[in-house]
């Protein structure tokens, strides 16, 4: 019989290299993959074409079915609740920047077309998890929610969805949304769960995994991809990939341009869409939705979106040590904005006139108005030490 070891590295003094060992024995994965410059490789029609087109082939060679396009009606359901996403959103940074805000708010900006897309053509039953990026107000007011609780939880207010305690992790159980937490990847191991629980009891609903490309830096997320593919659950990931988490890039952190190549790994089909083009992103929610509901198992989908500001309100804008291009903030800003590129779109397809699209802009505005008139009139919460703790469910 072996001796059992005296300590738990018996040969730690031999065996152990020095940290430059280590970094020479790292394989040198970004090497081989030739970056263009961050605002091209973000941009979908810019993407290296081989990359694109390889996913792409994955993806359709897996699916037993086309892709879906979208009628009159869903276009201009998708214009719509970008229209209220993004006048939402502007609202928001309104009241952040009065002070009128408790906690965080991470700007949705030019990304919130992925998160429409995402949240609109889901059932009332299907389950969703919002990114948080922009709060999950897209995807959460595209499936039906009333939002206004949500928006008074931000203020702090005790009509808030969570009594005005929780800032933005929140969740609406009865309309099967939940989200988001401050862990990046949390989602993950929860919609495995939803949809082994949903295909178990038979339920016919659909989880929504929405997260940023950086949650795709986290273990978590290939389990999540192993377990559904292996037991075919009813999960579509959803990514919104801005190139950026916090104030690392992408190409930093990440061995090639497209997130959605480690589905090919597990079997999972995937689609690369451009993420400032909200039909193209409602085309895949739906081919997404068909191949999921049809019992085929998860779907990938990554939208290649943008980060136009800082990460969060009042942070710095930097990548790395360095400051982003100011110029290609607004360059973003005045030629990729979703809602100018989908109202163009409409126009030169005749599917609406431009004062239609005024009118759709001014009841969003009214909307968001709205929702702040209602979140101000609720007093602010104050709850008692007994009722914070009434709330605290372990410690
Ligand atoms: C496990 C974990 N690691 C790090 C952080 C810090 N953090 C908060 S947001 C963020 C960036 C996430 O990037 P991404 O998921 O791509 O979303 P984005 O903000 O780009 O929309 C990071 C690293 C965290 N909250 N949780």
């Amino acid at each position: 019989m072996l001796a059992a070891p005296s300590t738990n590295y018996p040969n730690a003094a031999v065996s152990q290299p020095e940290p430059q060992q280590l970094v020479n024995w790292m394989p040198q994965t970004t090497a081989k993959f030739d970056y263009q410059p961050l605002s091209l490789a973000l941009m979908a029609e810019t993407l290296a074409e081989k990359d694109k087109d390889e996913i792409q082939k994955i993806g359709d060679e897996r699916m037993d079915r086309d892709r879906e396009t979208l009628t009159k009606d869903q276009k201009l359901l998708l214009f719509r609740n970008l229209s209220r996403a993004m006048a939402l959103d502007r609202m928001m940074m309104r009241i952040i920047r009065a002070g009128r805000m408790t906690g965080f708010y991470h700007e949705g900006g030019l990304a919130l077309a992925p998160g429409t897309a995402a949240g609109t053509f889901l059932h009332k039953d299907d389950i969703l998890w919002p990114h948080y990026r922009g709060h999950g107000i897209a995807h959460t007011l595209a499936k039906g929610v009333d939002v206004k609780r949500y928006v008074a939880e931000h203020m702090g207010r005790q009509a808030g969805c969570c009594k005005g305690r929780s800032s933005y992790h929140f969740s609406f159980p009865g309309d099967h949304v939940f989200g988001s937490s401050g862990n990046i990847g949390a989602n993950f191991g929860v919609c495995v769960g939803y949809g082994l629980a949903a295909k178990y009891k038979s339920s016919g609903q659909i989880v929504m995994n929405c997260s940023g490309d950086g949650s795709y830096g986290e273990g978590r997320c290939h389990e999540a991809m192993l377990m559904t593919a292996n037991w075919k659950l009813p999960v579509i990931f959803w990514c919104e990939a801005n190139g950026m988490m916090q104030h690392t890039s992408m190409k930093e952190a990440f061995p090639g341009p497209d997130i959605s190549i480690l589905a090919a790994g597990y079997g999972i089909p995937a689609l690369i869409v451009d993420g400032q083009d909200v039909f193209a992103c409602g085309e895949a929610a739906l081919t997404a939705l068909a191949h999921v509901r049809a019992g085929g198992g998860p779907f990938f989908v990554e939208c290649k979106t943008l980060r136009a500001q800082e990460h969060s309100v009042g942070g710095v804008n930097y990548e790395g040590p360095i400051a982003r291009d100011p110029e290609l903030m607004q360059e973003w800003k005045a030629n990729r904005d979703p809602l100018k590129l989908a109202g163009t779109r409409l126009i030169q397809e005749g599917l609406i006139t431009q004062e239609g699209i005024e009118t759709i802009r001014g009841e969003a505005e009214l909307e968001a108005d709205e929702m702040e008139a209602f979140s101000e009139a609720s007093p602010k919460a104050m709850p008692s030490i007994e009722e914070l703790l009434s709330a605290v469910y372990a410690a």
